[in-house]
């Protein structure tokens, strides 16, 4: 299959999430068949839903890959356990959490996997980071980038500053 663009968003809000977040970056970078393109700036913010749990440190990568989107997701799913990621409550706290955001411009619906990720309009955590690194995209269903940016506040977001990534 030919090479693919995918956004992956980023989240950890336990166990030094600064550091934690730009490793999980290091490793997406040396995954097989996977090429790190642009990585956004790594943002703050207050938790959404669940309110009793840390705040949280995201970001977003751009990767060329040409893994199948579930083949990623395997190996998503393997670097989340090795930072120690448990299946606990829904939507409770993680040491880190990887989403694969977009594939390309496909929409995908499966048992494990859909694509574009289903809170990505609504979220300014995924949207701003994003458009950090693609401002000018479409997404596939939700129209363009500026566009959804305006429906989205920003609601608290912080962006770190890169001197404040040195420190953990
Ligand atoms: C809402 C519900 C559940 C939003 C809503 C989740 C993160 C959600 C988070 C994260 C921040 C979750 C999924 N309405 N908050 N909450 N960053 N993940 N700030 O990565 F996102 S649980
Ligand atoms: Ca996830
Ligand atoms: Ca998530």
């Amino acid at each position: 299959m030919s090479e693919q663009t995918v956004f992956i968003g980023l989240g950890s809000n336990l166990d030094q999430p600064v550091s934690r977040v730009l490793q999980a970056i290091h490793t997406l970078e040396s995954l097989p068949d996977c090429s790190l393109q642009a990585r956004s700036s790594l943002y703050r913010s207050a938790p959404m839903g669940p309110q009793d749990q840390p705040d949280y440190v995201n970001a977003v990568v751009q990767l060329t890959t040409r893994l199948l989107p579930e083949d990623l997701l395997d190996r998503l799913q393997q670097v989340e356990r090795a930072h120690g990621r448990r299946r606990e409550r829904r939507w409770g706290p993680r040491t880190l959490d990887l989403d694969i955001l977009l594939y390309g411009d496909r929409d995908i619906a499966s048992e494990r996997l859909q694509v574009p990720h289903p809170g990505l309009a609504q979220r300014s955590f995924v949207l701003y980071p994003l458009a950090e690194i693609a401002g000018d995209l479409r997404v596939p269903g939700l129209g363009r980038m500026q566009a959804l940016l305006e429906q989205c506040p920003r609601d608290g977001l912080l962006r770190l500053p890169e001197s404040a990534l040195h420190a953990g």
